[in-house]
C-alpha cells in the first residue's frame, strides 16, 4: 500500500496523518485486503490506477464550470433544490448553510435529461451526454471497489453491494460543488465552512476535486477527541468514502467517515461527488455473514426510502445512524 501524507492546514484541532492510497490496477487479492483495512480504519481512502479516462473527467469538469460561471438568474432556473437542482448557501431543508453553490443531479438518464433543460440553455443534450458518460464511468469504478470489498470481507456473494447500485432503479446522485474564493479582504478567514461536518448517507461516495484543498476528514480513532485531518488535493485520483448504508450492511465493521469542506481564501474549489445508492424500496440490514457471537447485530432493518425520509428531517451533522441501533 502506498501511503500519502497529509499536511495540516487551518481548522480547529488538526494533525497530520497517513491515509491509504490504493492502486486499483494492482493484484486483486492484495487490493481487496487493503480496501477492507482502509474502510475499517478510516472509512476513507484514495484510489489511483482507477482507469477513468482523463477526458471523461475533464468534460464533466468543464460542463460544471460552465454552469457555475452563468449569471445567478440563469443558475436559479435550475433551482431551488427540492432536493435536486441548483442551490446556493443553504444545504438541505433544515437551516444548514455553507459557503458553497451546488447542483444536485439524479443518476437516472431520464431525470438527467429533464434537469439538463434547466441547467443548460446552450446545449442541454450535450450536458446530458457528459453527465451520463461520467456517471456510468464512475459507477463502474464504484462497483469494482464494492466487489473487491466484498471479496476482502470473505463474503460468499461478491456482488452483494455492487448489485444495489447497478440496479436500474438505483437512487444514486451526482453533486457538483463550487466553493468560491474570497472577493473581499474582510472575508479572508481561515475557518470558513464550505460544507459542514457530516457523513454521507448512501453506500459509497467517489469524490473528484480540482487541485484546491479544503476536504477534511474526522480522524476516527483519535484518543484526544475530534481531530480534523486535511486531505491533500489530487485531481488525478478519486477519494472514496464509506457511507452510512455500508456501515449498516457490514454490521458496523466498516465506518462511514465524517468529513467537511473548508473554503480556500485564494482559489475556488470544484468538487464532483458521486453517491452510490440503492433503489428506494430496497431493505437495508446487516448481512447475516457479518453477524457473529463476537459482533452481535448492531442495526435494525429499514428501507432506503425510510432512511432518506429521516435524513431530510434532520440537520446535516446529525448522527442519524444512531436512530437505527438494535436494542
Ligand atoms: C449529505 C451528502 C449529500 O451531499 C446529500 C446531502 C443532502 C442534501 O444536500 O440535500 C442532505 C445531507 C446529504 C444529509 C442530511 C440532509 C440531506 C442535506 C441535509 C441536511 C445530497 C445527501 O444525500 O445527504
Amino acid at each position: 500500500m502506498v501511503v500519502a501524507s497529509l499536511s495540516p492546514v487551518h481548522g480547529d484541532r488538526f494533525r497530520s496523518l497517513a491515509i491509504p492510497v490504493i492502486d486499483l490496477s494492482c493484484h486483486r487479492a492484495l487490493t481487496s485486503e487493503l480496501i477492507v483495512r482502509a474502510c475499517e480504519e478510516f472509512g476513507f481512502f484514495k484510489v489511483i490506477g482507477h482507469g477513468v479516462p482523463l477526458d471523461v473527467v475533464s468534460r464533466m469538469e468543464s460542463a460544471a464550470l460552465e454552469f457555475f460561471s452563468l449569471p445567478v438568474v440563469e443558475k436559479q432556473r435550475a433551482g431551488p433544490p427540492n432536493p435536486l437542482g441548483y442551490g446556493s448557501r443553504t444545504i438541505g431543508p433544515n437551516g444548514d448553510t455553507g459557503e458553497v453553490e451546488y447542483l444536485l443531479l439524479h443518476a437516472n438518464p431520464s431525470s438527467i435529461s429533464q434537469q439538463a433543460g434547466m441547467v443548460s440553455r446552450r446545449n442541454p443534450t450535450e450536458f446530458s451526454c457528459v453527465v451520463n458518460e461520467y456517471m456510468e464511468t464512475v459507477q463502474e469504478v464504484a462497483c469494482k471497489i464494492l466487489e473487491l470489498l466484498a471479496e476482502g470481507l470473505g463474503l460468499r456473494d461478491s456482488g452483494v453491494f455492487s448489485r444495489l447500485i447497478r440496479d436500474t432503479e438505483n437512487d444514486s446522485l451526482l453533486r457538483l460543488n463550487h466553493y468560491p474564493s474570497c472577493h473581499n479582504k474582510e472575508d479572508m478567514r481561515s475557518d470558513r465552512i464550505g460544507f459542514g461536518e457530516h457523513s454521507d448517507p448512501q453506500i459509497i461516495t467517489l469524490l473528484r476535486s480540482n487541485d484546491v484543498g479544503g476536504l477534511q476528514i474526522l480522524s476516527p480513532s483519535s484518543m484526544d477527541g475530534a481531530v480534523w485531518v486535511p486531505v491533500l488535493p489530487d485531481p488525478t485520483a478519486f477519494h472514496i468514502m464509506v457511507g452510512d448504508l455500508l456501515q449498516v450492511m457490514t454490521n458496523g465493521r466498516l465506518v462511514s467517515v465524517r468529513h467537511r469542506a473548508i473554503v480556500d481564501s485564494y482559489s475556488s474549489r470544484l468538487s464532483m461527488a458521486y453517491f452510490g445508492a440503492p433503489p428506494l424500496h430496497e431493505w437495508i440490514s446487516p448481512l447475516p455473514e457479518m453477524i457473529t457471537p463476537q459482533m452481535p447485530r448492531c442495526y435494525k432493518s429499514f428501507t432506503w426510502a425510510e432512511y432518506k425520509k429521516a435524513m431530510y428531517s434532520l440537520r446535516l451533522g446529525h448522527n442519524r445512524l444512531d436512530l437505527y441501533r438494535a436494542d
